[in-house]
């Protein structure tokens, strides 16, 4: 390594590369096995629940989980602002508040179906959940400090930090100006009614309804408005729709419309494979849009293709529950959903391949064994 390293935010470690690796057709690696283990999505069954608890709700965190003492914990904004505050959590506590009921996903969500695979954290199909967040509403902070004219986007940086493609970091994002002035997004310090739990951001973290679940930061420790478009390594290098490595791409934002359905009877242990007896069964699933408002969601039973009745999300950006009978006869039968939302967007029937596995949100498929 050169003696002249620039400074440790840019050093890259001797050996490691810019991506965890190409995407492969091999096995599972050791280390997406150890990615897995420490995230985890949210079991098919959650599906039954309007609101995910805690340990339900999926989990995706980069670094290590920051132990952060509240009492000594303050939250800063600053940058191209009227006046820089800093506010402890009492003081958050006692600013106005709102609960928003928020689905996130993670823009990763559906990437170990993708061939080749992209090497990283190798989910299937459900990293989503959906909880109640409460907080104090961004735009509220934000009119506090009051921010200047020439500001483009406002940067949120957690408390984690780590090494990623060779580059030390805190984990950072940012968001237009605009958005972030909408009236729906919360510095939240309460998940489902109670204080986050470590995992999801304790003692503060940022939810962006809409927006896939980078842009919700965690361990908030600072905001800061700044006049040019900020270059993060979350920002500029990763959640970015690319065909491969050389290319800018276009950057991850809001969540694409997806469905899912509870898988019905029983599952083999090893295979997840389902049983189911024959006769009647309500099927039953959620479905969500980052861009606009579900508007159908259909069942597809051995490819033949009917309407679910929908009902009402408990939000804008909350998943709404959707169900279709079902009179199952004995058999081998390939249960499929997908979904629509009002801009007209649909879920796709095959995988739309990208580098880095974002927002593939194709239709889920289970084989279930009728008895
Ligand atoms: N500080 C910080 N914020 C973060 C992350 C992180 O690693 N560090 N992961 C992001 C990603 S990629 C996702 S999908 C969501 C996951 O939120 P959850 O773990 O509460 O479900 O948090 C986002 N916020
Ligand atoms: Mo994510």
């Amino acid at each position: 390594m050169s003696r002249h390293t620039p400074g440790v935010l840019h050093r890259r470690l001797p050996g490691v590369s810019a991506h965890p690796g190409e995407p492969s057709d091999g096995p599972l690696t050791v280390e997406e096995l150890q990615l897995a283990a420490r995230n985890h999505s949210m079991p098919l069954e959650g599906l039954r629940q309007d609101t995910t608890p805690p340990g339900l709700h999926y989990l995706l965190n980069h670094f290590d989980i920051p132990f952060i003492d509240a009492d000594h914990w303050h939250l800063r904004v600053s940058g191209a602002v009227q006046r820089s505050l800093e506010l402890n959590l009492r003081a958050l506590r006692r600013a106005p508040s709102i609960s928003v009921p928020v689905t996130l996903e993670c823009a990763g969500n559906g990437r170990s179906l993708l061939r080749p695979r992209p090497v990283s954290q190798p989910w299937v199909l459900e990293a989503v959940g959906t909880a109640t967040w409460a907080g104090v509403p961004l735009a509220y902070l934000l009119e506090q400090a009051g921010v200047n004219e020439n500001a483009v986007e406002v940067v949120f940086t957690g408390a984690d930090e780590g090494l990623q493609g060779g580059v030390r970091q805190q984990y950072a994002r940012s968001l237009p100006v605009a958005e972030a002035l909408r009236r729906d997004i919360v510095l939240a310090y309460r998940m489902n009614g109670a204080d986050l739990p470590p995992q999801h951001g304790y003692p503060l973290r940022l939810v962006v309804p809409g927006w896939y679940g980078m842009a919700s930061v965690k361990w908030l420790s600072a905001i800061k408005v700044v006049t040019k478009p900020f270059e993060g390594y979350q920002q500029a290098v990763a959640y970015r729709y690319q065909q491969n490595a050389d290319d800018a791409g276009a950057p991850v934002t809001r969540i694409r419309v997806r469905s899912l359905m509870l898988p019905p009877g029983v599952p083999d242990f090893f295979t997840r494979r389902r049983v189911l007896a024959a006769g009647p069964v309500m099927l039953t699933g959620r479905a969500w849009s980052g861009r606009a408002a579900v508007a159908r969601v259909d069942v597809g039973i051995d490819g033949k293709w009917a309407p679910a009745h929908l009902e009402h999300p408990a939000g804008p950006f909350a998943w709404c529950a959707w169900s279709m009978p079902w009179v199952a006869d004995p058999g081998e039968h390939e249960l499929t959903c997908r979904a629509a939302d009002a801009s007209g967007a649909v879920q796709p029937l095959a995988t739309v391949w990208n580098y880095q596995g974002m927002g593939n949100n194709v239709v889920q498929r289970i084989r279930v064994t009728v008895e």
